[in-house]
């Protein structure tokens, strides 16, 4: 019996559309409301940022960030829902400018070191052990304005330090390539799956993939996650799609390239990871065009995008794929997922 896929995304992912070039077109949906949704969209858990789960948190001295940490629990389970993780926001404050944990300045090292261990108590006051790392500014604008090879040992450092401070406590790491910066440190699962081996307790480090990452990184998503499956070290995804090597447009799961997320499903299905209860998670953004009362129909269409796949794989005629490989009939097989795909 395959395991129930359980489904997550960040209250990032409810946003009033601003971009780069243009303010927000639809007002902010308060937290509460945010979280009304969850159940009825057919999501079982939330992602945090620090700072989505305790607002303002440095204004707060630490026993108001445990207590807001505390009502936040409370609202959770008020909504039969659980934290999947959390992350340390280092890139919206002006101290993460350069970066945190790779900043050329060490009063900004340390702040972010210090914010990354308040992440940590904030996850534990919502009953999770996983936190993300997406390592947003650890990266250059400029090559010759950081030493490479000490921003890794840096990075090593925080991690190992992070997994002292609190002996249960997960740290994914989700690679991307660049964006903001022009390049990022740990561009790839590969890159953050080696640095985790380095780690004072490996066991304890893994990663979150994104389909848009990986393809930003000219890599394809599903063999990305096969490599982190294989090592039994895929602890969280952000499915979404891409069209092309632009900006990280975070389009609704399958929107773009409908056969490379029938692949991301297929390498899921074929590792159970709903077995592994870790959970599926759609990091996609509305459309700028997508009115306030409508701007949450990717998050639904994303989870009924993937679960069509999942049928898809589980009713494909596997005694043809077997004959087509044993045949090296590698044609004959490519038709027939373009048949199956478009439901022939
Ligand atoms: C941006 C990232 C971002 C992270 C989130 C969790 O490109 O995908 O959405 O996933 O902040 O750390
Ligand atoms: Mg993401």
């Amino acid at each position: 019996m395959p395991g129930q896929y359980r489904f997550s995304f960040g209250p990032w992912n409810l946003h009033e559309g601003a971009d780069p070039f243009g303010p927000p077109v639809r007002p902010t949906v308060a937290f509460a409301e945010k979280l009304g949704l969850y159940k009825r969209l057919g999501f079982d858990a939330v992602q945090f940022h620090d700072d989505d789960a305790v607002p303002e948190l440095e204004e707060l001295a630490p026993e108001e960030v445990a207590a807001k940490a505390g009502a936040m629990k409370s609202m959770l389970d008020g909504e039969g829902l659980v934290a999947e993780f959390v992350a340390p926001r280092l890139w919206e404050d002006p101290r993460g400018i350069d970066g945190g944990f790779t900043a050329n300045d060490p009063a900004c090292r340390r702040w972010a070191m210090d914010r990354f261990k308040r992440c940590v108590d904030i996850a534990h006051a919502l009953d999770t052990r996983l936190t993300v790392l997406w390592l947003a500014r650890e990266g250059t604008y400029i090559r010759e304005s950081k030493n490479a090879i000490d921003a890794y040992e840096q990075l090593l450092e925080a991690i190992n330090e992070i997994l002292e401070y609190d002996r249960h406590v997960e740290v994914a790491i989700e690679p991307k390539p660049n964006e903001p910066m022009d390049l990022a440190y740990v561009p790839t699962i590969g890159h953050a799956l080696a640095l985790a081996e380095r780690t004072v307790d490996s066991s304890r480090v893994g990663g979150l993939i994104e389909t848009a990452h990986a393809l930003l990184a000219g890599l394809d998503p599903s063999d990305e996650m096969a490599f982190a499956l294989s090592m039994g070290k895929l602890w969280s995804v952000h499915l979404n799609d891409q069209n092309g090597l632009k900006f990280d447009q975070d389009k609704t799961f399958g929107a773009a390239n409908l056969r490379a997320a029938y692949n991301q499903v297929r390498v899921l299905e074929l590792a159970d990871y709903a077995g592994t209860e870790r959970f599926v998670g759609l990091d996609v953004k509305a459309m700028r065009t997508q009115p306030a009362g409508a701007a949450h129909k990717h998050l639904a269409n994303s989870r009924a995008i993937f679960l069509k796949l999942v049928d898809k794989f589980r009713s494909f005629p596997i005694d043809f794929e077997r004959q087509c490989i044993a045949d090296h009939d590698y044609e004959e097989l490519e038709m027939a997922v373009i048949r199956h795909l478009l439901g022939e």
